[in-house]
């Protein structure tokens, strides 16, 4: 078993502060494997931050900064096997990277150039959901697949505190239960839908409580210890793989950047908490774990953190170097029987934009 360190409110933690809080370990995670989770999360840093710079440099249109959710990302992932599906949110965008999507998709996507786009089964990872929880059924759907035909692999699905609201979770997450499909239920609990805190959400004390609703375990981790997340994450898929169905994940945090590059929570956050958050944010975290442990030093933090800058960097340059597309897609495949109002409205279209 894994030695966790104590946490508040059964928050599982393993790693500890460097100082009163002392270090746990993963079973079964060696020296690459921490180091290969570390990579992962500096190339999803560098993304999310290279993306608000390309926002603001105009170069993408509005971006969900995902700042501090990399542990949860990473952890979760790198507790899956090839085989199995990931099912991201927009807050997730960047989440293919780590299975070898090109970089310059994913900002195609926040380009809205249909070069965004992949085919899912490429990479067995969905395309980037906006609508809230409605990759949940998706997922579901998918995993039983998976189960009907005695696959051994399973999906994993990431979504929202807010999403826990509304029917499409509840529905995903009650017939994945009852037809035990192999799914883990993966819930960024930053605090936040937008504007509406966690208290506005539910009366739940927890979101983990509400899995015993589907008679599936619940796990509540600490979203900014990627070792704890990505053990809860390894126990759920086992628990898949095994055959018996799905399992609630909680892992809990706190937004500490905007909604989206269009949104200023200073409307209706509390800073001080952004600011106390944001000096204990997960990267700092692991980074000072695998120092600890010599592991990790000045060196090989740049040599990571440079290839990630040149992936971003060759990543931008590539979808630029894109050929607009044509605005004739926007009325294309949106109607089987498109009104003859279209032909005037592209015709418009074309004019305005001189093409
Ligand atoms: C079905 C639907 N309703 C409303 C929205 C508008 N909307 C976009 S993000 C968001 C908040 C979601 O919050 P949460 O599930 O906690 O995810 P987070 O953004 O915090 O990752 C809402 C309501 C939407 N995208 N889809
Ligand atoms: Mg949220």
């Amino acid at each position: 078993m894994a030695s966790t360190v104590p946490a508040e409110r059964d928050l599982r933690r393993v790693i500890g502060d460097g100082d009163a809080v002392p270090d746990g370990e993963v079973e079964g995670l060696g020296d690459q494997a921490l180091l290969a989770l570390y990579r992962s999360m500096v190339l999803l840093r560098t993304y999310d931050e290279r993306s608000v710079v390309y926002h603001r440099q105009g170069r993408i249109g509005t971006y969900a900064i995902f700042w501090g959710h990399e542990a949860m990302q990473a952890g979760a992932f790198h507790a899956l096997e090839d085989e199995d599906w990931i099912f991201p949110s927009y807050r997730e965008s960047a989440i293919g990277l780590l299975r070898g999507l090109p970089a310059s998709t994913v900002l195609s996507w926040w380009r809205g150039h249909p070069g965004g786009w992949w085919n899912p089964a490429d990479y067995n990872v969905a395309s980037i959901c906006v609508p809230i929880a409605t990759q949940v059924p998706h997922a579901a759907g998918l995993a039983w697949g998976k189960r009907l035909r005695g696959e051994a692999a399973c999906a994993l699905v990431f979504f929202g505190d807010g999403a826990t609201s509304e029917g499409a979770f509840h529905e995903g997450a009650n017939v994945a239960a009852v037809m035990r499909a192999p799914l883990v239920l993966f819930c960024n609990n930053n605090q936040w839908a937008i504007s509406t805190p966690l208290s506005a959400q539910t009366k739940a004390e927890t979101l983990a409580d509400k899995a015993a609703g589907y008679g599936i375990p619940g796990l509540r981790v600490d979203g900014g210890d990627v070792l704890a997340v990505y053990e809860a994450t390894r126990e759920a898929v086992a628990r898949a793989r095994a055959g018996d169905g799905p399992t609630f994940i909680e892992a809990v945090t706190y937004r500490t950047a905007p909604h989206a590059t269009a949104d200023d929570p200073s409307a209706y956050i509390d800073l001080e908490r952004v600011e106390e958050e944001r000096a204990n944010e997960c990267l700092g975290r692991y980074e000072r774990y695998l120092r600890r442990l010599g592991l990790l030093g000045d060196e090989l933090v740049h040599g990571i953190q440079t290839e990630a800058a040149e992936t971003m960097r060759a990543g931008i340059a590539a979808a630029e170097a894109e050929p607009p597309a044509d605005v004739g897609l926007l009325f294309e495949h949106a109607l089987a029987d498109p009104p003859q109002s279209f032909e005037h409205d592209l015709a418009e279209l074309r004019r305005i934009l001189g093409g």
